[in-house]
């Protein structure tokens, strides 16, 4: 079963392919799938912004289409960057940059003050018009300095205690086990499944 998800992140892509392994669910990117639609993601919320990209891709195909909104919610920041994670100083601006950036703002910052969470809200939009949405959450703190090159985006700099490393110092298989992606696509896969039973 080929489903399209609402994509152009193809570090998104590769870890949901890794979970789907094994299983006959394949996904494919807006490019891989040949759609071109002009998203605006104007959404205040990861639940907004993920219903309005897979509602886009399955009014433009008529088919069945996921989306996944994610991003990095620090609460010493007040929730930044949160939705705006991709377009936080810029969508071209690098990771390293962004990420050197966060930890000056937090330079101050105690151990208890560092608090910060992993977000992702996936939708299903259906053929029928209606749309379903499943999240997932992962806590950890930011870290002091950058480490690890796993992962992707926010993962050198975010901070997990109870394995002592990065998200980015974690294999695919661990990140993917306890990841806030890795937690909604299984909700989502569940749902996909029982459709189609
Ligand atoms: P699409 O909308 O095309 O899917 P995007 O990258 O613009 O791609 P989002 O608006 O959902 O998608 O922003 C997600 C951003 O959140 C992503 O670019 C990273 O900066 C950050 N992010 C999300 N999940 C992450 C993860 O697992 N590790 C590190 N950073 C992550």
């Amino acid at each position: 079963m080929k489903i399209i998800m609402a994509t152009s992140n193809m570090d998104k892509v590769r870890e949901i392919r890794q979970m789907l392994e094994g299983t006959d669910l394949e996904i494919l990117s807006l490019k891989e799938a040949g759609i071109r639609v002009g998203i605006e993601e104007t959404g205040t919320s990861f639940d907004e912004n993920a219903a309005i990209k897979a509602e886009a891709v399955r009014d433009a195909t008529g088919q069945l289409a996921i989306a996944d909104d994610s991003g990095l919610v620090i609460d010493y920041l007040d929730g930044a960057p949160g939705i705006y994670s991709s377009r936080y100083m810029g969508e071209d601006t690098s990771y390293t940059v962004k990420n050197q950036a966060i930890l000056d703002q937090l330079k101050e910052a105690a151990p208890e003050q560092r608090s910060a969470r992993f977000v992702c809200s996936m939708a299903i939009a259906w053929p029928d018009g209606h749309t379903d949405l499943y999240q997932g959450f992962m806590e950890g703190r930011i870290a002091y300095e950058i480490a690890g090159e796993g992962g992707f985006g926010y993962d050198p700099i975010f901070y997990l205690p109870e394995y002592g490393c990065t998200s980015a110092q974690l294999s695919p298989q661990e990140k993917n086990a306890i990841s806030h992606r890795g937690k909604a696509l299984r909700q989502v896969v569940e749902v996909l499944k029982q459709h189609r039973e």
